[in-house]
């Protein structure tokens, strides 16, 4: 069906629509590695590109595209590549963009390993990088060299929920011919697309809401247009980063109800944040629904919603968060975000746990930061496993 002109939950249950000669309600499950060709001729057609066919399913496979073309859509871009894990996404825009010599600029705190490999591994192939931070669009402007090629955002930032102004920092890099990539993880394309906002490339582990059951590992990259699209793909095809068409059945099926479950999750999170923000053993709340957010009027004007992340720092440090994590009973203990179980975690004592306190620290990890992901349980018992555990603290 064509969902061009339509609403975002007819987009959601309807685009792709890559239906079987069978007439499934859905599209099925394509559990192959390779397609026959018809004759000699044929093949030769489909690999001329003379006729659009499929051939190998690293090569492209009808249930991963149909889960590509409902995310392009949904981010307005030009098209979508669908890949094992937000970190092949990442890498995909990190291999295609940049070389030997070349300087990328990101935001000081980035989701972990995103950071991590462009400071220990990216290096050995020549690619320097500068991290700042990008809240303020003047640190973006004072990092810029000739060599930059690259600028990557995460708006909200993973945990520190920092939130980039991303149509200034586009123009300013439009103006010295720089690439922008924003990852959307924490918003996914029903709160926000940085493309309409002005990046060429936009970027999400599928993992987190776009999938939203904690059931599968993916990502996705997202390109504005034809040529930088023909790039990433060269690339993700030819680094094997693909996924397999049975995770992209599962995500395509969970993203039907993205819309309503973040609409639940986001109502229930300003309800948490607002119980979080006056309660006597928390330090801070930083959630884009709070108005003491740093960057709220940002988030509202770019934003459609303020989401269902919330960070906030418990008084105590260490022992305090320590004790929060032993006594939640509703709440899962684990990392990952945007599924329908609500989440939390103590980076301290946790993913950030072998850093020392001062690299903790440089990248916004306080010893008393608590990241939590909202899911879609009755709000009266998150909250109530929140302040039987707080209590104990
Ligand atoms: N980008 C963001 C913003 C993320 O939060 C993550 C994973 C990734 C990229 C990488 O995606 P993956 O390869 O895991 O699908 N974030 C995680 C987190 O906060 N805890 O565990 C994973």
């Amino acid at each position: 069906m064509e969902t061009k002109n339509k609403g975002f939950n007819s987009k959601l249950i309807h685009a792709g629509g890559i239906h079987d000669e069978k007439g499934s309600a859905v599209t099925p499950i394509y559990q192959t590695s390779t397609f026959s060709f018809k004759s000699a001729d044929h093949g030769a057609r489909c690999f001329s590109g003379e006729e659009k066919g499929y051939i190998y399913t690293r090569l492209g496979n009808p249930t991963i595209e149909d889960l590509e073309v409902t995310v392009a859509e949904l981010e307005n871009g030009y098209a979508s590549l669908a890949v094992a894990s937000g970190m092949a996404a990442v890498n995909t825009v990190y291999l295609s963009l940049l070389g030997q010599g070349d300087h990328m600029i990101a935001h000081n705190a980035l989701y972990g390993p995103s950071r991590g490999i462009m400071e220990k591994l990216y290096p050995k192939y020549g690619v320097e990088s500068d991290f700042v931070d990008a809240t303020k669009i003047e640190e973006i402007e004072k990092a810029i060299k000739p060599n930059t090629k690259l600028l990557y955002l995460e708006t909200p930032a993973n945990p520190t929920m920092g939130i980039t102004d991303i149509k200034a920092a586009s123009e300013l890099a439009h103006k010295h011919d720089i690439i922008v990539c924003v990852d959307n993880t924490f918003c996914s394309p029903y709160l926000q697309n940085p493309i309409d906002l002005g990046a060429d490339i936009v970027l999400h582990s599928m993992t987190k809401f776009i999938n939203g059951h904690a059931d599968i590992v993916g990502g996705i990259v997202i390109a504005k247009e034809k040529a930088l699209f023909d790039e990433l793909k060269y690339v993700m095809l030819n680094m094997g980063f693909n996924m397999d068409p049975h995770q992209a059945y599962l995500v395509r099926r969970g993203l039907k109800t993205l819309a309503i479950r973040i609409d639940r999750a986001q109502e229930s999170s300003k309800k948490v944040a607002e119980y979080l923000e006056a309660h006597e053993k928390v330090e801070w709340v930083l959630y884009p629904g709070l108005r003491s957010h740093p960057q709220y009027e940002l988030g509202l004007s770019q934003m459609r919603g303020p989401g269902a992340m919330i960070s906030f720092g418990v008084k105590g440090g260490i022992d305090a968060g320590k004790t929060l994590m032993d006594n939640v009973k509703l709440a899962l203990l684990a990392v990952s975000l945007g599924g329908i179980e609500t989440l939390i975690q103590h980076p301290a004592s946790m993913t950030h746990s072998k850093l020392s306190p001062e690299a903790r620290h440089e990248s916004g990890i306080t010893d008393g930061l608590i990241r939590l992901s909202i899911g879609i349980e009755d709000v009266e018992d998150i909250i109530s496993d929140l302040d039987q555990a707080l209590s104990l603290v």
